[in-house]
């Protein structure tokens, strides 16, 4: 099987079965072709639209350029908003939000999830940057072993030049890599690792209202969108109960992009 699979039952309730399973386990990423509805999808475009164009969370520090360095004046080339579910609660009752629940207590093998969020990030048409190599474990608590994994669902065609995902198959049973901020400035949040053997690499092309699943520890990217549209997509992360580490993880750009903010005197939480 090729990571695509997946079957539509009533009223939009998305179900996979253990061979979708297994090839999450092996390979740390899976891509279906359906979790949502075009009705759903429509009623979620205009939230987004929205979240975007009122730069919601902008104070807080929850719309922010991922690729740019905080407080830059300008465009923003991978603008993302966070937890967009805190302004409109109404999203966690959504279809796409409980399928990928269900979906990921199955493939993380766990009876009930400890967290769920979100975050939604766009690639404007023409302009959006790419999202390099990363591992999302890299950004997170260094002293805890995430059981988590990630749901992407674009609202957009996703596909190879507009910036769908990308992933190192088996890489999520590798340890977390060196990582850096983009352009090696700690203003930017976004990190990248230069240790991954993209040879190695499968592009996950999928259509709106499809989704893929990734394990917080497999490489992965998204290119730059050179399409006249914008790529829209909604993430959704799945935590179960996580594992203290004895002895915190070595990531040392975590600590890096706190003082470069705070030496700035930029107000902002880093999340
Ligand atoms: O949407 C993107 O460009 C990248 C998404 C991503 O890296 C993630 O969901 O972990």
């Amino acid at each position: 099987m090729n990571g695509y699979g997946a079957r539509g039952g009533i009223m939009g309730e998305i179900d996979i079965g253990d061979a979708e399973i297994a090839f999450f386990k092996d390979n740390g990423y899976l891509a279906i072709d359906r979790i949502s509805t075009d009705e759903e999808l429509g009623w979620l475009g205009e939230i987004y639209d929205r979240l975007f164009a009122e730069r919601t969370g902008e104070a807080k520090g929850l719309f922010f350029d991922l690729a740019g360095p905080r407080g830059h004046e300008g465009t923003e080339s991978l603008p993302q908003v966070l937890g967009p579910d805190l302004t409109f609660p109404e999203l966690r009752e959504s279809l796409y939000f409980r399928n990928a629940k269900r979906l990921a207590a199955k493939l993380l093998e766990v009876e009930a999830l400890a967290h769920t969020g979100g975050h939604m990030i766009l690639k404007p048409a023409r302009f959006g940057a790419e999202t390099p190599w990363h591992q999302d474990e890299a950004y997170w608590n260094p002293s805890e072993i995430p059981q988590s994994l990630s749901v992407w669902m674009p609202l957009d065609p996703a596909t190879v030049e507009s910036g769908c995902m990308h992933f190192v198959p088996g890489s999520h049973r590798e340890d977390v890599r060196w990582h850096r901020h983009i352009d090696d400035n700690p203003l930017i949040h976004g990190l990248v690792t230069d240790d991954v053997d993209t040879s190695r690499a499968v592009a996950c092309p999928i259509p709106p209202g499809g989704a893929t699943f990734h394990h917080c520890r497999t490489l992965h990217y998204a290119g730059a969108n050179t399409t006249d549209r914008a790529r829209r997509a909604y993430v959704i992360i799945a935590t179960a109960a996580s594992a203290k580490r004895s002895v915190p993880a070595h990531r040392p750009w975590l600590n890096d992009e706190r003082e470069a903010v705070a030496k700035a005197n930029i107000d902002v939480e880093v999340f």
